[in-house]
């Protein structure tokens, strides 16, 4: 009689279950599932921001913050190995927000997310945006269960990225290319940076941004706003 592995017998009963051991990231999806349910039974749209540090991640939110908050009812989730420096930033906008401390952790995940959602108050909001620790690695193989991801790169990084980093722009829906102000004084070809992303990753949508120089600032608010619109429509069509 052939003798059956411990590990490859039949469970017993009808229900096949998912084995969280054997894929790391296994757990961290069904914390995201369990997210995207939440945000759709509450009808938030979540956005999750993404990119090298010091790209512009924290001007560019409170930028949009500022422009944004009396036409939607907004909330911000920002992600550091430490301070509370981002948080207090976006705050002097007047809006809340949450520091989620990581401890060392290079990136958010998606229990970080429940958790910092469980300490915000969520009645009546409309748009959930999180700002990721700055890494272009680890944070593009981490669903935080968003509806939609948007990753900054910024003209001082150099064009050279999206073919480095492939992931976080394959995975991307939007690529915000910041600091174009500074285009001038760098050798840095917008051309370039967008056909690379595209050859990765063809559907990906492109805005040139300046947060200091109010250059489509208005281009990527409007896209949020339309998301966001889109969301609410999405859940009035449900409940008819
Ligand atoms: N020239 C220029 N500098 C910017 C722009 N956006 C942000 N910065 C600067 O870039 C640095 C990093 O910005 P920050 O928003 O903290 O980046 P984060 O680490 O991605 O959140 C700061 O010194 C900002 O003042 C921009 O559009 N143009
Ligand atoms: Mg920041």
């Amino acid at each position: 009689m052939s003798k059956v592995q411990k590990s490859s017998k039949a469970a017993r009963g009808t229900v096949t279950c998912d084995n969280t051991t054997m894929h790391l990231l296994k757990a961290n999806d069904f914390v995201a599932e369990s997210i995207r349910n939440k945000m759709a039974e509450q009808n938030i749209l979540l956005i999750n921001i993404t990119s090298s540090a010091g790209s512009g991640k924290t001007t560019l939110l409170q930028e949009t913050a500022r422009r944004i908050s009396d036409k939607v009812k907004m909330k911000i989730l920002v992600g550091d190995l430490e301070t509370e420096r981002d948080a207090n930033r976006l705050r002097e906008t007047g809006i809340d927000a949450l520091q989620i401390v990581t401890g060392g952790i290079c990136h958010l995940e998606a229990q970080m997310i429940w958790q910092g959602m469980e300490s915000l108050d969520l009645e009546g909001v409309e748009l959930l945006i999180v700002e990721n620790v700055g890494n272009l690695v680890c944070p593009a193989s981490f669903d935080l269960g968003e509806d939609y991801r948007v990753t900054l790169i910024a003209t001082t990084e150099g064009d050279d990225k999206p073919k480095k980093y492939p992931r976080m722009f394959l995975t991307s829906e939007l690529m915000l290319v910041s600091k174009v102000d500074l285009l001038e004084y760098l050798p840095f070809s917008v051309d370039a940076v967008v056909a690379d992303a595209r050859d990765i990753n063809p559907n990906i949508g492109v805005i040139e941004v300046s947060s200091t120089k109010d250059i489509g600032i208005d281009e990527w608010c409007n896209w949020l706003l339309e998301k966001v619109a889109e969301k609410q429509k999405a859940k009035e069509e449900a409940a008819i």
